[in-house]
């Protein structure tokens, strides 16, 4: 995947003349870098933070490396139509469709908080639902864990670049908790928001956190819960919370068990029901 664009390429993407493009970046609304040979370019992430915050019209989409479907339904911008194009592409274990498809929606504008929230998380819903009736149900679920997995962190590549020293997060999922892709969401979506992100991943003793969260000087941990904490684990929560709390760091707590979780006092710890509430919070931390 190309990822520069000459200003005559990002002129044809988005449907204007290179003068066009040459007075935006002459007024520092659009960053130019320069190749060996002193030649303009445009750092593809660049070009879609423009996009995004101009709501600018992609008129050659395959400039950018998205290709626009063929097919009249993945036209939509409807959220029931593309949470189905998502869970067919899912079962049909189409990853360059899943990708281009998270690709697609965000530079049309949508939040990675809002399509984690929505038609991914509902996608894996279904997929979840099929065991009973499909025999391949174990094997579609893996398989669409991954391809998740996968479109996420390409995802994450489009992001225009942080401040020059951006917050750190880091967290994960708690031990033998084996959800992979929640905490790869939150890990994104903080991205998008401007964090440095450190995803540790499914299976994380808290332990391991707080000691990670010490090390990297992280402002905000996270913790995914997707099932119930053992006892042991909950003593284990309201001790590493109480700590992250004395060192003044954040802790981010979401995820289908999180409303499981012991009371400890809540100054510091932020129990969200959606990535969205989260990204809204995590950006009021950084201004
Ligand atoms: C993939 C999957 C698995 C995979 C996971 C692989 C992997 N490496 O990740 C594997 C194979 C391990 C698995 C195993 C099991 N699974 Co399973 N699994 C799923 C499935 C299909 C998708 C999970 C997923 O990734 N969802 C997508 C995420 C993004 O959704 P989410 O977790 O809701 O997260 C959202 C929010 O909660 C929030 N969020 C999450 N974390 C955080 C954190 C923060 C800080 C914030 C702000 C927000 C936030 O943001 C997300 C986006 O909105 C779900 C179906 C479902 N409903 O999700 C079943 C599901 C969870 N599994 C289920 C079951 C029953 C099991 C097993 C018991 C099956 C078995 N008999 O062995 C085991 C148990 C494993 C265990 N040890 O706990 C049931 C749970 C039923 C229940 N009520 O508890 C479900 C609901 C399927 C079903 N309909 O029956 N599973």
């Amino acid at each position: 995947m190309t990822q520069f664009l000459s200003p005559r390429q990002f002129a044809e993407a988005i449907g204007v003349s290179e003068s066009s493009v040459r007075r935006w970046a002459d007024r520092g609304d659009l960053a130019i870098a320069r190749t060996a040979g002193g030649h303009r370019k445009i750092a593809r992430s660049e070009a879609i933070r423009f996009i995004r915050d101009h709501s600018a019209e992609v008129v050659r989409p395959d400039l950018l490396a998205i290709s626009e479907p063929t097919h009249r339904r993945a036209r939509t911008t409807a959220f029931a139509e593309q949470h189905a194009e998502l869970f067919e592409a899912l079962v049909a274990g189409e990853a360059d469709v899943v990708t281009n498809m998270l690709t697609r929606m965000y530079v049309h504008g949508v939040s990675a908080a809002a399509i984690c929230d929505g038609p991914l998380r509902h996608a894996m819903q279904e997929i979840g639902g099929l065991w009973p009736e499909d025999k391949r149900g174990i094997f579609l679920e893996h398989r669409a864990t991954n391809i998740c997995l996968e479109a996420l962190t390409t995802l994450r590549k489009q992001f225009s670049r942080p401040s020059a020293e951006p917050p750190i997060a880091v967290g994960g999922a708690p031990e033998k908790d084996p959800y992979a892709v929640p905490t790869l969401m939150v890990s994104v979506v903080l991205s998008d928001v401007g964090y440095e992100t450190v995803n540790l991943g499914a299976n994380t003793p808290l332990s391991v956190l707080t000691q990670s969260a010490a090390e990297l000087g992280a402002k905000v941990v996270w913790l995914s819960v997707s099932r119930k904490l053992t006892t042991t684990m909950q003593k284990e929560f309201a001790s590493a919370a109480a700590q992250l709390q004395r060192r003044r760091m954040h802790l981010f707590v979401g995820g289908r068990g999180a409303s499981l979780l012991p009371t400890v006092n809540r100054k510091y710890i932020h129990v969200f029901h959606a990535l969205s509430e989260m990204d809204a919070f995590a950006r009021s931390l950084l201004s």
